[in-house]
């Protein structure tokens, strides 16, 4: 049985300041911590293993896949990173509160900055600091790839030729791959993998540090998906994620 394990990130700083994080390199939070190691544990329990790993270049995503590893002792197999696997670049919202944006702006303004299909939220400038431009690890990236903002539909546009050419030839080749990225990259999977439409897709919510499998046919149609772990903590977090910009 062919298989993948997503896994978003632990809970994030930001994410526990309740800010709108896209690329900004913030750490795990205590908690997140938690959430990393819970994971790990319970894919050790299932008896899951992997052969191999996808990262994002982001340090919550990074470090919630080694204490995984760690915990399942197998913190020696290899491990790809790749800025296509990055959260949504958030743009100008970056550092900004969801729900005192949800205050200023109304909820509905809010909702669509962070769940409609195609409207991209405000762009930064490109001398703004904030602009991946100016970070050493994003140099390889060309002028045309490089964000000041994105949509999901632009996520998807980089998170899905990654998936197509890097991941999906290896699970075909019988690896164990375990890929831990972000609420938006593994929304922009989850959407491809069950077929979600553009309007549908908006109530969708990935919760941080829960191990989401995949198992797929010989013609890597998908078979079934599930969380490991409680289910109704699991959807109970889902609404919170959901429920993140209101007051
Ligand atoms: C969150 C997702 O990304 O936020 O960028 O603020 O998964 O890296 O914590 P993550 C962010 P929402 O789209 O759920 O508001």
């Amino acid at each position: 049985m062919k298989k993948i394990v997503f896994v978003r990130h632990g809970q994030s700083e930001w994410n526990l300041a309740n800010k709108f994080t896209g690329w900004t390199d913030v750490d795990l939070s205590e908690q997140g911590v938690k959430e990393a190691e819970a994971a790990g544990e319970i894919l050790k329990k299932e008896g899951f293993t992997f052969d191999l790993a996808f990262t994002s270049y982001l340090k919550r995503a990074t470090k919630t896949l080694n204490i995984v590893l760690d915990i399942m002792n197998l913190h020696w197999i290899p491990v790809i990173k790749s800025w296509k696997l990055n959260e949504r670049h958030y743009g100008d919202l970056q550092g900004l509160n969801k729900a005192e944006m949800a205050e200023k702006v109304g909820e509905e303004q809010v909702h669509i900055w962070r769940r409609s299909f195609d409207t991209p939220p405000p762009a930064l400038d490109e001398d703004d600091s904030r602009h991946p431009r100016h970070e050493k690890k994003y140099e390889e990236l060309s002028e045309s790839e490089l964000p000041a903002a994105e949509s999901l539909a632009m996520t998807i546009e980089r998170v899905m030729p990654f998936w197509e050419k890097e991941i999906v030839p290896k699970i075909k080749a019988g690896q164990k791959i375990i890929v831990s990225a972000h609420g938006n990259s593994l929304r922009a999977l989850v959407k491809h993998l069950d077929n979600i439409s553009d309007d549908e897709i908006s109530s969708l919510n990935i919760p941080t540090g829960r191990p989401l499998v995949y198992e797929f046919d010989e013609k890597m149609n998908v078979k079934d998906s599930y969380y490991l772990g409680d289910q109704a903590e699991i959807e109970a977090e889902m609404e919170k994620v959901k429920d993140q910009a209101k007051n």
